[in-house]
């Protein structure tokens, strides 16, 4: 497949003012007719060809000037058209059957109803179209279909007419006076019900605002509505940014390849990110809807009013969108908590993705199929980069900034560059020597020490980014760091600082310490690094108990954990050493537990050991079943050694009733926390909690979690409550979801043999995506299952990517990365993850998708 170059990028040869489209709308043909007119782009090439991209769709009648036209070719699957003056009127008709379409790009059918998921290039999919984001068009749709199959029709902007036809038909014609890339366009048919709000801009702009689900759903839809309305209001209070049409859609679908889609005044949500209520939604699931809700509602300004130049600016509007979603979720909940979520996060998806074959910059310089940059790099490291910018500048300057890159770009297809360059100008930062966070990949590794002399300590700092593929050779990056230095005796520190480091090496003096004092670095996790600075537990569990950075609490908790598995699983720890680590960390722990003026959320939040992902990323080769066994192991261990705290916290917890207030939420958090260590420590203890957990539960949080617990037990209530649970939520897809999950995240010898009987049930369907993603995705990400020493997890996703390469390519090569990571990897499972990247390499026919991950990993 041909490799696409950033830097081959050219301007359009023809833009498209105007687009008008017409429907028919079928389930096995939908007929479509096309209206462009086209002007030739003054800053175009010239060519008079008007290229037209397709994908698997024929043209069945072309016309120019509203003469069929018989100037045009096919070039693959594009569609080439002889042009001859400035300006002409093209006119294309082509057709599809939805209900086919088992990619879910393009239009297709979920559930009886019809929609369309176009980004990036699934507009070429319904009508041939120059699909790039830099040519933008205002849309007027018309749609007719049977009024009884397609009640409700929607497409972006207004509604500006709507009728009856013949034979119980119906239509009507959308208008959107935005001009837009044809990746936002959206349209929807099908049986819906609204949830309807209003919502005020401070303008003055009176907006209806509708939540589409299907009947039966519309009670569990209010979390999302007040998600919206908060979204709404939060981004004209921190942004400044006000909607601007009369009307928001969302439609929530079952079938989705991605969470959610920021079309144009009509957002596609998977309807794990809308439904939520509290006997199906667990508070994780909560917060996933305000997130999301958020974050699409954001690209309304950050994406489509200033979209992108072209696919190597994703980071552009989604790596902005996220630290904007990132900062609303903050304000309305803890701040603290959120942070240590997406540290977490950026370091199990985005860590192991930087030091992989499949590495890349937040803004890449080549693909061959863009489905595949969708990652954790482009959002979440595009997220920590913009973010900072805001800690050099700080929130006012920055804002300075994102105001400027509003007003200069709005209405336009925008580049990373141009965002940097008005966060330049706005906040008053030189930015130069930071770009190279634009054009380098790898997670910058930072060594510390710190010494002390008289009264002066000394921080002396170095850094290194790791050769990635295409990128041997790296330069060094400013990395800001807050740190603070702790008076040992006083627990207290001196005021915090920011120090850049900009230099391969460099030194920072702190006077007035008549000890050595504790160092706290990288405090709110203020850059994207690894840091290395070995210390001495002490200093950690110091840390843990005094830190006034609630993130920089965590990371010492995190470190004291992370320095001894790590030597653990190196064999570096003799009886003697195991057991003052384990004192060291039990303390800590206990701590934890006691500390009166943390809150819930909090202590359950620095109750979680680190990843097992995580800890492998510490390691240049790991074992997987090392890993493993050791963390197993100190989960057990803190569990015996804490277990009356444990349980009396897990009491303490029960008797909370059920809210949504903060204390309600933390309380149910420590619940399921405490619960995995009593578990750990005695099985049979933890069975019985757990189920009387399980039959207690008022809600899903409380419900969810005894079951994962359950579900790692060789407990007869095990398969009770796993029955019951189906029982109990069946035709809820939703929480049938959770239960594939659950099974396949679990621990246990069986789990393999567990996910292949659940991929033969009646409720799993490899033809949608989050049934697919509920088995397999928490299987891959099982280390017990997927690591398996025989090699059979990696066997299982390799024969699920060759089956599900023709159904649903990009879904399909999700699962390649977890095969990718061989290199990392002991050399006897190293082997087997190899043979299986090449069974899949070997096969006759592959996606694109799957072509370009499997190709890379193997590379
Ligand atoms: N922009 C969409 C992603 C679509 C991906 C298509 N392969 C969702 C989001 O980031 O908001
Ligand atoms: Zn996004």
């Amino acid at each position: 497949p041909p490799v696409i170059r950033r830097e081959d990028y050219l301007a359009p040869a023809w833009l498209v003012p105007q687009v008008s489209l017409d429907f028919r709308l079928g389930a096995e043909a939908t007929h479509i007719v096309s209206r462009l007119s086209v002007t030739r782009n003054p800053a175009g090439n010239g060519t008079a060809t008007l290229r037209l991209n397709g994908d698997q769709i024929a043209p069945l009648a072309v016309r120019v000037d509203g003469r069929e036209a018989n100037d045009w070719r096919l070039d693959g699957a594009d569609l080439l058209v002889e042009l001859t003056g400035e300006a002409h009127e093209i006119e294309i008709e082509t057709s599809v059957n939805p209900a086919a379409n088992s990619q879910l790009m393009g239009l297709y059918a979920s559930n009886g109803m019809l929609c369309t998921q176009c980004e990036a290039e699934g507009f070429r999919r319904i009508t041939f179209f120059p699909d790039r984001p830099d040519v933008l068009s205002t849309y007027s749709v018309r749609m007719s279909g049977d009024k009884a199959q397609f009640p409700i029709l929607l497409a972006n902007g207004n509604c500006t007419a709507s009728g009856e036809g013949e034979d119980g038909t119906h239509w009507a014609e959308w208008h959107d006076p935005w001009p837009k890339p044809s990746y936002l366009f959206a349209l929807v048919a099908g049986d819906l019900v609204a949830n309807h709000a209003t919502f005020t801009t401070m303008g003055g702009r009176k907006v209806d605002l509708n939540i589409w689900v299907r009947p039966g759903d519309e009670n569990r839809t209010q979390h999302a509505m007040e998600s919206l309305i908060a979204s709404m209001k939060w981004d004209e209070e921190t942004f400044g940014r006000e909607y601007d049409l009369d009307l928001f859609n969302i439609v929530a679908v079952s079938d989705f390849n991605m969470g959610a889609m920021e079309n144009k005044g009509l957002n596609v949500f998977s309807t794990r990110y809308v439904l939520a209520d509290p006997e199906t939604a667990t508070d994780g699931d909560y917060d996933a809807v305000e997130g999301v809700i958020g974050h699409e509602y954001f690209h309304n300004w950050s994406g489509n009013r200033v979209t992108c130049r072209d696919w190597f600016q994703l980071s552009l509007k989604e790596g902005f969108t996220v630290l904007r979603d990132q900062l609303f979720s903050a304000a309305m909940g803890s701040e603290a908590v959120k942070r240590i979520e997406d540290v977490r996060v950026l370091r199990i998806a985005q860590f192991p993705e930087d030091s992989g074959p499949l590495a890349h910059p937040i803004r890449p310089d080549s693909f061959q199929e863009i489905s595949n940059f969708y990652t954790a790099t482009v959002y979440n490291k595009g997220a920590e980069v913009i973010r900072m910018m805001r800690t050099m500048a700080g929130p006012e300057r920055f804002r300075r900034g994102t105001d400027l890159y509003f007003e200069r770009h709005d209405g336009e297809a925008a580049t990373c560059e141009d965002f940097v360059k008005a966060i330049e100008d706005g906040a008053g930062l030189d930015l130069g020597q930071f770009r190279l966070w634009y054009s380098q990949a790898g997670t910058p590794q930072v060594t510390a020490t710190l010494s002390h002399e008289g009264t002066t300590a000394t921080l002396a700092l170095t850094q290194t980014v790791p050769a990635t593929p295409g990128q041997s050779e790296k330069q060094p990056m400013p990395i800001p760091l807050r740190v603070a230095l702790y008076d040992r005796d006083a627990g207290e520190h001196r005021g915090e600082q920011l120090v850049v480091l900009d230099k391969a090496a460099d030194s920072f003096t702190f006077e007035g310490f008549a000890k050595p004092p504790v160092l706290s670095i990288n405090r709110g996790f203020s850059a994207p690094v690894a840091i290395d600075f070995p210390r001495v537990d002490a200093d950690l569990v110091f840390l843990a108990a005094h830190d006034d950075d609630p993130f920089a609490r965590y990371e010492a908790m995190q470190g004291l954990v992370v320095q001894h598995l790590v030597a653990a699983v190196s064999g570096r720890l003799d009886d003697a050493t195991r057991a003052e680590g384990r004192a060291a960390i039990g303390a800590a722990y206990a701590a934890v537990l006691a500390h009166p003026a943390l809150d819930d959320l909090m202590r359950g939040e620095l109750m979680i050991l680190p990843a097992e992902t995580y800890l492998a990323e510490q390691l240049a080769i790991s074992d997987p079943g090392a890993i493993h066994a050791e963390r197993e192991a100190l989960k057990a261990w803190l569990g015996t050694e804490l277990a009356s705290e444990l349980r009396a916290l897990h009491d303490r917890a029960l008797a909370v009733a059920y809210s949504r207030d903060a204390a309600a939420r933390g309380a149910r958090k420590i619940k399921t926390q405490a619960l995995v260590l009593i578990a750990a420590g005695d099985p049979a203890e933890g069975a019985r909690r757990a189920f009387a957990q399980y039959q207690a539960a008022d809600n899903m949080t409380d419900r969810q979690g005894a079951l994962m617990v359950l579900a790692s037990l060789d407990a007869p209530e095990r398969e009770q409550a796993l029955a019951d649970f189906h029982r109990r939520y069946a035709g809820n897809a939703l929480v049938i979801d959770k239960w594939f999950s659950l099974q396949a995240g679990a621990l246990g010898p069986r789990v393999l043999e567990q996910v292949k009987a659940l991929a033969g049930h009646p409720d799993f369907t490899m033809t949608n995506p989050n049934r697919v993603r509920a088995l397999y995705m928490a299987a891959a990400g099982n280390p017990r299952a997927f690591h398996a020493a025989n090699g059979e997890g990696y066997r299982m996703i390799g024969d699920l990517i060759r089956r599900l390469d023709p159904i649903n390519p990009q879904t399909a090569a999700r699962f390649v990365p977890a095969l990718g990571r061989w290199r990392r990897i002991e050399p006897v499972r190293a082997a087997m993850m190899r043979e299986e990247l090449e069974r899949i390499a070997a096969m006759p026919s592959l996606s694109r998708d799957v072509r370009e991950q499997v190709t890379k990993s193997l590379g």
